[in-house]
């Protein structure tokens, strides 16, 4: 039965562009390459597919530094061969998310040279101009103001300084926000992933953080969700959909965001979004600082989840994603990546992030249960945030550092996806933007397609019952508290249809107990499910 919530029942793959599949040879991604590669996705049975950025951009990072919203970059294709991946999608029965960057854009933008070039330029106050700066910290080491040189101003920028934030209290950005969004909508896109959407509304008056002790502190309480948040993201909806028939799905991507203001983001009464991703399991164990994240208790990722189920329970609606171009593979992460546990370990985190409740989003070669990279040296890495932070932080612990580099940096989720054992990984015939993993002439996903006992497999099967379960899908969830916190135990129900679902988070044998009583001795990484009326 479709409620017109398509979305629940929906499983979303996310495509990383620039390391998916290179057609024409230069090392690089594109959408040719994507294209050549669907079968995969068929295969999988995957519903949506999540594109980042493919926009013109200087690629400070990786295309989210947009210099212009109504193209496509030449790396990646141009717009006949956009065009054609939205068809080839959905011929397949296959939507099309695509990824909106307008907390900023690239200092290459057109707006941002008009505003950058005089004080009186008309878009002048389409950014945050100030005189003087204040002392907030970047999310990519440094502060967050740079002088520019045409006017002696500083302009505002929580990225890198490529990346300086527009300002959503100008009603003209947001009129042009809502009409570039119109323009890919008419081009039969199905949604926007719309990344740190919920940094947008800054306080105007951007007061000072409290100092760390080195000049900087973390301004985030004065741009996280902000005071207008709900009112600009109800109102660009509105309009993006104004005349519009079909149903469009909108992300919100919200660094930061709390339970009660994703409960409000999330309520279909508000038409804000439909889902939002938040970062509080990710963020686990971080101290303030990702690149100094020390391993988990066993319990913590369980218990944030449920915090998350609960809190989402009876408004709103979650989302399921335990990786990301952002973060560390999700194996290494929050499983076990030993020659010994990780097949079973990518499998029982599968398991819980298809089957909890919310709708569930695959990254790429997660599928193939792909693992973080090898890291020699900092200069192996390519990405702008492992970049600044080595060299801020690099000289006072080089060990260290190039450790959590190693652990969290962003380029683990980065390296080629694993299609064979080929040279490097059937990925290209060039030389690869950034090298395949060593690891793929194991893990790969030719070796896997038909192998019963595979990862890949396993997401497939998965895939599918999400599609036939209605207790999956929409169904109630509830957790079987057990005495090891490490295995994760819930029951999803609807009307008569009940799942069982068990998952044991360690690398130890444990025993839990069914919310029937009967007990379970488990494997490391163990998981399971039980099907019943
Ligand atoms: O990876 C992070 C740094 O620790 C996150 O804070 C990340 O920057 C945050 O999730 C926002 O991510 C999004 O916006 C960034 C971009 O670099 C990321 O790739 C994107 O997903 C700026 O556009």
């Amino acid at each position: 039965a479709d409620d017109g919530e398509w979305w629940k029942s929906s499983v979303v793959y996310q495509v990383y562009p620039r390391s998916f599949a290179d057609s024409d040879g230069d090392g690089i991604g594109d959408l040719a390459g994507l294209i050549s590669r669907l079968d995969h996705l068929a295969r999988l049975g995957v519903d949506v597919v999540w594109l980042s950025p493919v926009y013109p951009s200087p690629q400070v990072d990786n295309g989210y530094d947009i210099s212009d919203y109504q193209g496509i970059d030449p790396v990646f294709g141009d717009l006949a061969t956009f065009d054609r991946l939205v068809a080839e999608l959905h011929s397949r029965g296959m939507k099309l998310v695509i990824d909106i960057v307008v907390n900023h854009t690239s200092d290459q933008h057109p707006w941002f040279q008009e505003s950058r070039s005089a004080k009186d330029n008309p878009k002048r106050d389409w950014y945050w101009w100030r005189e003087e700066p204040t002392n907030w910290r970047s999310f990519f080491s440094g502060p967050t103001w740079t002088r520019d040189e045409a006017t002696g101003e500083y302009y505002l920028h929580l990225f890198a300084p490529a990346q300086p934030d527009l300002n959503w209290e100008n009603p003209d950005v947001r009129r042009a926000v809502a009409e570039m969004m119109r323009w890919w909508l008419d081009r039969g896109v199905d949604g926007f992933r719309m990344d740190v959407i919920n940094l947008v509304s800054k306080d105007p008056a951007l007061p000072k953080a409290l100092d760390d002790g080195d000049g900087l502190g973390d301004g985030s309480a004065f741009y996280t969700s902000g005071p207008r948040i709900h009112q600009y993201l109800a109102e660009l909806r509105a309009r993006v959909l104004e005349g519009h028939t079909g149903e469009v799905l909108f992300i919100g991507e919200m660094p930061g965001v709390t339970i009660e203001h994703a409960a409000l983001f999330t309520d279909p009464a508000r038409a804000e979004v439909d889902l939002v991703f938040q970062f509080e399991h990710v963020s686990l164990g971080h101290q303030g600082d990702k690149f100094l994240a020390g391993p988990l208790a066993p319990g913590e990722l369980v218990d944030c989840l449920e915090r998350w189920q609960r809190g989402l329970a009876d408004v709103g609606w979650n989302s399921s994603y335990l990786g990301n171009h952002d973060q560390p593979r999700m194996v290494s992460r929050f499983g076990d990546d030993s020659a010994e546990h990780r097949v079973a370990s990518a499998k029982a985190l599968a398991t819980v992030l298809l089957l909890q409740r919310g709708t569930p989003f695959i990254y790429q070669g997660d599928e193939l249960g792909m693992t973080n990279s090898v890291w020699a040296r900092p200069d192996d890495f390519r990405d702008v945030e492992s970049l600044n932070y080595w060299d801020a932080n690099g000289h006072r612990d080089p060990v260290g550092v190039l450790q959590g580099l190693r652990a969290m940096g962003r380029d683990n989720a980065r390296t080629p996806m694993q299609w064979d054992s080929g040279r490097h990984a059937g990925f290209t015939t060039g030389a690869p933007w950034l090298p395949a993993n060593p690891n793929h002439v194991e893990i790969n996903a030719a070796a896997q397609y038909g192998d019963p006992g595979s990862v890949f497999e396993h997401y497939r099967g998965l895939i599918a019952l999400r599609h036939t379960s209605r207790a999956i899908s929409h169904g109630t969830h509830r957790q079987v508290p057990q005495e090891d916190p490490a295995p994760y135990c819930f029951v999803r129900e609807a009307g008569t249809e009940r799942v069982e679902v068990w998952a044991n988070l360690s690398s130890r044998p444990t025993t839990v107990r069914l919310e029937s009583g009967q007990r379970r001795t488990l494997a490391p990484w163990e998981s399971g499910f039980t099907l019943g009326g």
